[in-house]
């Protein structure tokens, strides 16, 4: 049986030369949420050590179409590293295995919080703003395909992300009303609300604490926190555009070339 370190190794690795591999719990079936986990720390250690910054936190599968589309029922979270962050909204196919695009909101953060079961109130007092937000994901399995704990060891399959130009202050909106429409090459292909992320997205915050505190984490002022999609995420090829259009508060697009 592999060592978690093999794993390590292996999912760095696919993840640092984008390249699919067999999922890891074919070869441990046996792999615990903890172990999952550290595979995932321990992984984006090494892309820490390789020159890249910690900026932050993902919440994955936060909604119903996100859990039926991929099949596993359960919210998890992932590691940011500044070399996720878009600096310009387009990607390149050749560089990813089989990426797809999804709408989000993000939350950055102006103090430190943590701890288990915080209501809104107590969450919202740490936000410095909310921005408009599209993930890029690249599950490192072939086929897309995991369990649980491969998908947690592949980080949340993070690969990339775009914010908006625009920071929006909290108590503007109301995060749960927002609605978003979902354009690949020019067609509407889905229509999402913000209240997909776990009724509202500012839970999606407090579950992710919820998470962390298991481990004595939290979040720290200046990280940011990909809250989760509000609908399905669609499959791009070269030559492909996404857009999300929220509305009033703006949209986003990535070109894929
Ligand atoms: O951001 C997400 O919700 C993705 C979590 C991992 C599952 C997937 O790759 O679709
Ligand atoms: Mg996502």
């Amino acid at each position: 049986m592999s060592t978690i370190y093999e794993f390590v190794e292996r999912v760095a690795t696919a993840q640092s030369e984008k390249t699919a591999i067999e999922k890891i719990t074919n070869s441990n079936p046996t792999l615990t949420l903890e172990e999952a986990y550290e595979i995932q720390r321990l992984s984006i250690e090494k892309s820490i050590s390789a020159s890249n910054a910690f900026i932050g936190w993902k919440m994955g599968l936060t909604s119903k179409a996100k859990q039926l589309q991929v099949g596993v029922e359960s919210t998890i979270y992932g590691r940011l590293t500044n070399n996720m962050l878009m600096n310009h909204n387009e990607i390149t196919a050749a560089d990813h295995i089989h990426p797809r695009i999804e709408p989000e909101v993000a939350f950055t953060f102006k103090s430190a919080i943590a701890g288990e079961n915080l209501t809104a109130y107590e969450v919202w007092s740490a936000v410095e703003y909310v921005y408009l937000a599209l993930e890029v994901i690249d599950s490192r399995y072939e086929n897309f395909a995991f369990s649980l704990m491969d998908v947690i060891a592949d980080n949340a399959s993070s690969t990339k992300f775009l914010m908006g130009s625009q920071p929006y202050a909290p108590t503007t909106t109301d995060w749960a009303q927002i609605k978003v429409d979902v354009y690949h090459n020019g067609e509407r292909k889905y229509e999402g609300v913000g209240a997909a992320i776990l009724d509202h997205p500012i839970h999606s915050v407090i579950e992710l604490l919820n998470l962390l505190s298991k481990e004595g984490r939290g979040i720290q002022p200046g990280q940011l926190v990909l809250a989760g999609a509000m609908t399905d995420a669609v499959a791009v090829k070269a030559g492909d555009t996404v857009t999300a259009d929220y509305g009033v508060l703006g949209s986003l697009t990535i070109n894929v070339k």
